[in-house]
């Protein structure tokens, strides 16, 4: 992330001296207080729950945020000389060969690296002010098991064994997001304080009840009372978060720089369309977030699911079938009419029967609206980045429907393309010795290089992974339908995939 010199650096000393055209903070930062710590702060908390958080301040001062990165020190390195702001583009459809709207974030007035800063961090945990922990670590960053937490996952042996013996305290800084919470937590109980809300803001049905068997589990293995506290004490509402956010490139931080006169080491870029729905379930206090446009609702499971199945499912299948055929970017893919009519198919006819809609909720236009959003022309969505950590995102997106669709006695072929999809994907990257980015990499690419092309075979081998399949990898219908999509993918070439598609 290199800055030139030459051009003055975006901070709060040059916050003024902005075109009047980016929009800034409505409000005096330094009059704002932190309450709130987030875990993760990646691009897409960047370009949206931080959002947020800067109209809510432009009300409330009380609700700043504490960025920490888990793992590396680069959001903090980039930031940090920034005072913690960075720009926002926002890439309207509408303005696809005009520049787009900028504005400078302003919600996050601290930025910690936890490996290097983990007094910090547990100091900011403890802190009174602080009264909502929220994470977007990505699904593997939560180390969990289909009931709690991984107990054999490096990160929580790591975080249980460095645990002193007498008191339960970490000895050492946590490394796994549930070894920090679990530890936020203890100190605030030692000291007598009310609990933060620990809110997950991740692609995962029921995160916050997820996220709250794994916290309650690995504080049972360390301090049964304490997790007895977690019990009745604190709130893990659940929410769903959507806005689809490509990756930053050079092309984005050249086109800031002119616009702003000014350098920002790492601006983020998102699609204008921005949605987040939160279960109400706090305590001691929840920020108001209803003025900021997020939906506070009871019935969060049914958004949680539609989201996850008919966006994110959709998107992972033209990344992997759209991979195969040689496109790069979701929007190209979407002009592939053999793609694009397929994935049209699959959310209605496979994946809208799966759903308990919320009442009012119109699948139709949910969907017409999700597909306008994949087409965009403003947005350059590399498929390679939706491509990553396979293992995590296929069981959540696409296996759930899936299991529901063979218990209802419906077909499932169309439904195991995109899976085969992506054991087709990884056949290819393991057998071209390109890198698989995802927590199971090393399994992944050693049963891709072992893969013979032959269905049965091939399928049979990475049934076998651990904690992808679960119990449908001994459904013999799904089985044989995962077979059949991947003959049906021939030899994986543009041209196969076409006739797959069209089949
Ligand atoms: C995408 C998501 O990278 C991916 O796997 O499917 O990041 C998607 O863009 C967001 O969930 C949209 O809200």
């Amino acid at each position: 992330m290199s800055v030139t010199s030459a051009v003055p650096r975006l901070s709060d000393a040059t916050l003024a001296a902005l075109p009047a055209a980016v929009r800034r903070p409505a409000y005096d930062r330094a009059g704002t207080r932190i309450g709130v710590v987030h875990f993760g702060p990646g691009a897409f908390h960047r370009a949206h729950q931080a959002v947020y958080f800067d109209d809510l301040l432009a009300s409330d001062p009380d609700w700043a945020i504490s960025a920490v990165s888990l793992h590396s020190a680069g959001v903090r390195d980039a930031l940090r000389p920034q005072d913690g702001l960075y720009t926002l583009a926002l890439l309207d459809q509408a303005q696809a060969d005009g520049s787009p709207a900028l504005r400078v974030v302003g919600s996050i007035r601290e930025v910690l690296c936890a490996p290097e800063e983990g007094a910090a961090v547990l100091a900011r945990l403890a802190d009174r002010d602080v009264r909502l922990v929220t994470l977007t670590i990505t699904e593997k960053g939560y180390c969990l098991s289909p009931d709690g937490v991984d107990l054999q996952h490096p990160d929580i042996v790591r975080d249980l064994a460095t645990l002193d013996a007498p008191t339960r305290a970490p000895v050492s800084a946590p490394v796994s997001a549930i070894g920090w919470l679990v530890a936020g937590l203890r100190a605030r109980r030692a000291q007598g304080l009310e609990p933060f809300t620990v809110l997950s803001c991740d692609n995962l049905a029921d995160n916050g009840g997820r996220l709250r068997r794994a916290v309650l589990q690995f504080a049972r293995q360390s301090d049964p009372a304490l997790a007895d506290w977690i019990d009745t004490e604190v709130a893990f509402p659940r929410s769903m978060v959507d806005s689809i956010t490509p990756a930053t490139d050079d092309a984005l931080r050249a086109r800031v720089a002119a616009q702003l006169g000014m350098d920002d080491a790492w601006p983020i870029q998102r699609e204008p369309y921005t949605q987040w729905v939160v279960e109400d379930d706090f305590r001691n206090g929840r920020p108001p977030l209803e003025r900021a446009g997020v939906v506070l609702s009871d019935d969060i499971a049914g958004y949680d699911k539609a989201k996850l199945r008919l966006l994110n499912a959709p998107h992972s299948t033209l990344a992997y079938l759209g991979s195969l055929m040689g496109i790069e970017a979701v929007a190209d893919a979407m002009r592939e009419p053999a793609l694009a009519g397929f994935v049209a198919r699959l959310m209605h006819e496979d994946i809208v029967p799966s759903l308990q809609l919320p009442q009012g909720f119109d699948p139709d236009a949910y969907i017409e609206a999700i597909l306008a959003r994949f087409r965009n022309p403003a947005i350059r969505h590399l498929l390679a980045q939706i491509a990553w950590d396979g293992s995590q995102k296929i069981p959540v997106r696409l296996l759930g429907t899936i299991a529901e669709a063979l218990a209802a006695g419906r077909a499932v072929d169309r439904l195991c393309l995109p899976v085969a999809g992506w054991l087709r994907f990884v056949r290819r990257q393991s057998l071209a010795g390109v890198a698989i980015v995802d927590p199971l990499a090393d399994a992944l690419a050693r049963i891709g290089a072992a893969t013979t092309g032959e269905a049965a075979h091939d399928v049979d081998a990475f049934l076998a992974l651990d904690g992808v399949f679960g119990p449908l990898a001994g459904d013999a219908r799904f089985v044989e339908a995962l077979r059949r999509a991947y003959a049906a993918l021939g030899d994986g070439s543009p041209a196969a995939v076409a006739r797959a598609l069209a089949a």
